[in-house]
Formats: C-alpha cells, structure tokens, sequence
C-alpha cells in the first residue's frame, strides 16, 4: 500500500494568499510592481540597469534582487543610483510572496513607482509562485533559441509581456523571430512582446515606454480600490 503526501496545493494557497494582500497594497499605494522573470544569464540585470538609466529621472524606482547567493546584482543596481534589497534563497529556486513582504520592510513601496523584482533565474520553479506583481514579464534571449517557448510554455503562457534579449546577437544564432511571434500568437496572443538589446539600446525605449504607460495608469488608480490587471486578468 502507497501512501501520497500533497505539500504543493497548501504552500501555494498560503503565497496566494499573502499575494493577494501584497496586490492591494500595491494598488493602494499605487507602486507598479513587475516580477521579471529568466533562465540564469538571459540579461534580467542588465535589462534593469537600461531601464534604470532611462526611467530613474522621472520615477523612483525599486529593485528587489532574488538570488540563490552573493549580492552581486544588488551591488550594480545600487551602484546605477537605485534602492535595492537582496533576497538570497539559500538554495530555493524561486522567490515567495512572504520573502517579498520582508524586502518591502526594507524598501518602503509608499516612497516608490515602480518595483522590479528579478526573480531567480529559473524558467520552471518561478511559474507557479505569485509575488502580487502588476505585471508579470519573462525575458527570453536568442542564444537560448526560441525553441524554448515549446519546451517550458508554462512561462510564456503566464506572462503578459516577454522581452527577447540580446538581438545585437541574431546573427550567429538559429533564433527565428517569426516563428516565435507566430508561436506565441497561438499559446499566448495577448502578451506584449519587446524584442530589444542593451548593449546597443535597440528596442530598449519600447520597453521603458510600456512600463511608463503602466506606471502612469497605475499612480492615477491609487487607492480607488481597483488594481490595475493581477495575474490572470486582462492583458
Ligand atoms: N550581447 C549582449 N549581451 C547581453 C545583453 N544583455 C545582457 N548581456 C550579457 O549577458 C550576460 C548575463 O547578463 P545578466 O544581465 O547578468 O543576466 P541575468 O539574467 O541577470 O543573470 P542571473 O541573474 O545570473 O540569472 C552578461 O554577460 C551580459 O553582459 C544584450 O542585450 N546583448
Ligand atoms: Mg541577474
């Protein structure tokens, strides 16, 4: 005889729980909070610290920094003139809406417009975690191919804007662009895709300009009660 011992259901029902509240806070506060999700490497930080140099003038910005270990990506946004907290997981592979709540204590979001989380990097393990993000968006960068849309879709499907990185790269690698967009208009037609590099800064304006749109949508709903799209809702 077999036994079957569920963890998954109620360590989830608790984060959605927490997110839940954390959302209502946000829309109260009116701070537009993006969990931006990546495998290991696809450029998260440095999409950052472009965003930072482009929107830091106009709105004050956040950064909560998810990592296994060290503080090394806390270090450079700190460095670019950002607030940052690190979160080190000890090992998790994901961030939790509990360790969010923590970083917030430190972050003060009633000071803030906008807080990016980059979550640790990881295209599975951070799926199924809600941190009560306004928006959720994924990077996928061309030397990881986008084949990977079909490999791991749970990401592309929850995320409601997906960057594909490092374009100055496409040259030498086989990441098709039509595929991808013909691809994703099947498993995820709402999501908004911004293909850009920040090394050349191509595309790079695109981006800031949707997140300023959300920003700006976000402080003119502060505190009406109605936050701005959770996950799951209009994309
Ligand atoms: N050519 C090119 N390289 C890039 C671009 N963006 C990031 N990189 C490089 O890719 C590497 C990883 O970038 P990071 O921004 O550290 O990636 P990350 O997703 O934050 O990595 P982790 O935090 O370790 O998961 C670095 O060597 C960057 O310089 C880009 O647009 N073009
Ligand atoms: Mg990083």
């Amino acid at each position: 005889m077999s036994q079957t011992i569920e963890f998954g259901t109620p360590i989830l029902a608790k984060n959605d729980e927490l997110a839940n509240r954390l959302r209502a806070r946000y829309a109260e506060e009116g701070v537009y909070v993006v969990n931006l999700l990546s495998s290991p490497g696809a450029g998260k930080t440095t999409t950052i610290l472009a965003t930072l140099s482009r929107l830091s003038q106009r709105y004050r910005i956040g950064v909560i920094e998810g990592d296994i270990a060290s503080d090394v990506d806390a270090v450079k946004v700190k460095q670019a003139g950002a607030r940052a907290v690190q979160i080190n997981t000890g090992g998790l592979c994901h961030l939790e809406s509990a360790m969010i709540d923590r970083a917030l204590d430190v972050l003060h979001p009633e000071e803030l417009d906008l807080i990016i989380i980059e979550n640790v990097g990881n295209l599975v393990c951070t799926v199924d975690f809600d941190l009560g993000e306004t928006l959720r968006a994924m990077i996928l960068s061309v030397p990881e191919n986008d084949d990977k849309l079909l490999k791991y879709p749970g990401i592309f499907q929850s995320s409601q804007a997906v960057v594909v990185s490092k374009i100055d790269t496409m040259p030498v690698f086989d990441f098709d662009m039509d595929r991808f967009t013909k691809t994703m208009d099947q498993i995820n037609p709402q999501a908004r895709i911004f293909p850009l590099s920040s090394k050349t800064g191509q595309g790079v304006d695109a981006w800031c300009d949707f997140l300023a749109e959300g920003i700006e949508r976000c402080k003119a709903e502060a505190g009406s009660g109605t936050p701005t799209a959770g996950r799951g809702e209009a994309r």
